[in-house]
C-alpha cells in the first residue's frame, strides 16, 4: 500500500468537457475516469490541483492553423469546463495551459518548447510536495508529458493508470514515462 500524505500531490489533468465521449476531442472511455479520481480526491493529499487546456480561438494546434488537433477547449466554452460529474470541491488550485495563440502547453509545468514554466513546480515545493500522483485525459499527451516533467523537477512521479484514459496508443506512452523514471501504479493500492 502506498500512504497518502500532505507530502502528496495530486494533478488532475484536463478532466474536461471537450476530452469526454461526445465532446470535441473526446477520449474513448474519458468518463470512466470520474468516479475513480473522486475517490482518488478523498485521499488526504497536501495539494490538488485541476488543470484544464484553456486556448484562445485561434490556437496553433487548431487544424485550421494546420495544426493536429479539432478545436477543442476554446477558452470560458462549455467544452472547457471541468466535467459535471468531477467532485471540484477538494480541487484547491486550477491551472489553465495553452493559452498563447503560438505555442502548445501538453505538460502542467511548462510550454512544448519547454521554456515557459508555469509555475506549478515552485508551488507544489513551497507546499512541501515530494511526491506527485498523476490522473486525467489524456494518458498519451497531456498526462505522460505532465509526469514526465513532474519527475525532471524533481518530484518522485507515479501516475495512477486506472484514473487515465489514453485517446492514441497508451503503450507507447507507458514506455516513455517508464523510461523517464515515472512508476505506474493502481488507485487501489492507494490509502
Ligand atoms: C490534450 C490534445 C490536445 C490533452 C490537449 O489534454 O491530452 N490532447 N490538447
Ligand atoms: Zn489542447
Amino acid at each position: 500500500m502506498i500512504i497518502i500524505t500532505a507530502h502528496d500531490a495530486l494533478l488532475i489533468v484536463d478532466v474536461q468537457n471537450d476530452f469526454l465521449p461526445g465532446g470535441a476531442l473526446a477520449v474513448p472511455e474519458g468518463d470512466e475516469v470520474i468516479p475513480v479520481i473522486n475517490q482518488l480526491t478523498r485521499l488526504p493529499f497536501g495539494v490538488i490541483v485541476a488543470t484544464q487546456d484553456w486556448h484562445p480561438s485561434d490556437h496553433i494546434s487548431f487544424e485550421k492553423q494546420g495544426g493536429p488537433w479539432p478545436r477543442h477547449c476554446v477558452a470560458g466554452t462549455q467544452g472547457a469546463d471541468l466535467a459535471a460529474l468531477l467532485d471540484a470541491e477538494p480541487v484547491g488550485v486550477i491551472l489553465r495551459k495553452g493559452r498563447s495563440s503560438e505555442i502548445d502547453s501538453y505538460s502542467a509545468f511548462s510550454d512544448n518548447n519547454g521554456i515557459a514554466a508555469t509555475g506549478l513546480a515552485g508551488l507544489l515545493a513551497g507546499a512541501g510536495v515530494t511526491r506527485v500522483f498523476v490522473a486525467g485525459l489524456a494518458l498519451d499527451i497531456c498526462v505522460a508529458a505532465t509526469a514526465i516533467d513532474a519527475k525532471k523537477s524533481g518530484f518522485d512521479t507515479l501516475v495512477v493508470i486506472d484514473a487515465c484514459r489514453a485517446v492514441g496508443d497508451a503503450e507507447d506512452a507507458e514506455t516513455a514515462m517508464r523510461t523517464a523514471g515515472v512508476r505506474l501504479v493502481t488507485s487501489d493500492g492507494l490509502a
